[in-house]
């Protein structure tokens, strides 16, 4: 359209300049063609393509803009998590050297947690506290539901409370019932007289936080109580299922609670226990059950005498009580304390200890690693096809193992 304004424009300047022959007016250019489809298409082509460069370059860098603004947001959120967390950790550490009660009961209750940060503050705050731990006596106490255990520790805590330097902590391991979804320990775990007492803290433990499950967050929790001034420590276990086990390995003293009367197949003690035992009890010996209580120490004393002698040579004796009319408690706290006298100068609790921290690290290496292998997107799948292999008898279950774990290391 340019071109054929240019030559109209021509011819009205030379008529205007008055020359004699007029020539005649050149005929006008003709106007170049109507574009063909196929320029149209070329243009619309070239133009479209600009606006799709245009509009994708927006993207782009919009797109790439947010990423580094969100990415900034991300570092900062993390900074600020971390900061928080190391805050977090900071003034709970300060807290439980403090010997601060709430300080401590807000460290335990972020055992409980699953949270990453949770877990992250609790793992530092763990290793903050560890040079303060260890100055305590820790004595586990089992036994079946109802045979009267928390009874028995709130009676055995008048006695600890004689000697008024003492501190004492309750750790009542409660494996919610699966079945009831509620407590088996049951009202008496808060032990109301007991939380009471200025030196006393007593407190449900997790039962199975995060990695390490019932064995990592009570030992973790003991270490809590004791960087906060707590010289006794006690874990309450139900004596069923793993869990005294669990706490044998992490006790000094290991106490097992039994009714008279009632059968051991009845109370479900398993004959392993009794040999984990440094003292039996026999409870409620009180409103005419004192006979029968009497006759179960005769038989139950019999028959820790027919066990291998222990590595230690200390001679668990048992001993009935009554912790409603407060009888027979003295003598089971004068044991504890003997025993704890007796192993500090022999050597014994300080060379126990550090079998328990060897059997501990073992056990949390196995944890980790499984917890590795679990975080793995393939884990599933590969655990299910190499199970086959083992249920079809084509692999030997260790063989199968190796494989499995070499699967992942070769990866
Ligand atoms: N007669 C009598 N009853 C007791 C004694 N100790 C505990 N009990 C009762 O036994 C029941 C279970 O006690 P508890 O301490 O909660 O048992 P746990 O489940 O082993 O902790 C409660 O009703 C107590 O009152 C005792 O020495 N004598
Ligand atoms: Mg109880």
């Amino acid at each position: 359209m340019a071109v054929a304004n240019t030559a109209v424009g021509k011819s009205k300047n030379k008529a205007i300049t008055g020359r004699s022959k007029v020539p005649k007016p050149k005929p006008l250019k003709k106007l170049s063609p109507e574009p063909t489809s196929a320029t149209t298409r070329m243009i619309t082509y070239s133009i479209d393509t600009k606006i799709i460069f245009s509009v994708c370059a927006f993207f782009l860098f919009f797109e790439l803009s947010m990423n580094a603004k969100n990415n900034a947001q991300l570092q900062y959120k993390n900074r600020l998590k971390e900061r928080q967390a190391s805050f977090q950790s900071e003034e709970l550490v300060k807290g439980i050297l403090a010997h601060d009660r709430l300080a401590l009961a807000s460290a335990l209750t972020l055992l409980e947690s699953n949270k990453a940060e949770h877990i992250q503050v609790m793992d530092e705050v763990i290793e903050r506290i560890l040079p303060y731990t260890g100055n305590s006596l820790r004595i586990g106490i089992t036994g079946v539901p109802g045979v009267g255990k928390s009874t028995f520790i709130e009676a055995l805590a008048r006695e600890v409370f004689k000697t008024p330097e003492n501190k004492l902590a309750v750790l009542s391991i409660d494996p919610s019932s699966p079945i009831s979804k509620g407590s088996i320990l049951g009202d008496k775990t808060r032990m109301n007289e007991l939380s009471l007492h200025p030196n006393a803290f007593v407190r449900p433990s997790p039962s199975s936080s995060h990695l390490g499950g019932v064995n990592r967050s009570t030992r973790e929790s003991i270490l809590l109580c004791e960087a906060a001034g707590y010289n006794i420590v006690l874990v309450e276990t139900v004596g069923v299922g793993q869990s005294e086990t669990a706490v044998h390995a992490m006790t000094d003293f290991f106490l097992l609670l039994m009714l008279a009367g009632a059968g051991d197949q009845l109370q479900g003690i398993k004959r392993g226990i009794m040999e984990l035992t440094d003292a039996m009890v026999i409870t409620k010996a009180d409103s005419g059950n004192e006979l029968k209580a009497e006759k179960a120490k005769g038989e139950y004393t019999s028959a820790l005498h027919l066990f291998p002698q222990r590595e230690n040579n200390w001679i668990p004796q048992v001993f009935t009580t009554s912790s409603l009319e407060a009888k027979g408690i003295d003598a089971v706290w004068s044991e504890i304390d003997k025993f704890h006298r007796w192993s500090v100068s022999n050597g014994w609790k300080e060379e126990n200890r550090k079998r328990q921290l060897v059997s501990s690290f073992e056990e949390q290496i196995h944890q980790v690693l499984l917890h590795q292998l679990q975080s793995k997107p393939q884990f599933q799948e590969k655990y299910a096809s190499t199970l086959n292999r083992v249920l079809s008898k084509e692999l030997s279950a260790h063989r199968a193992a190796e494989s499995f774990i070499a699967l992942f290391f070769s990866a």
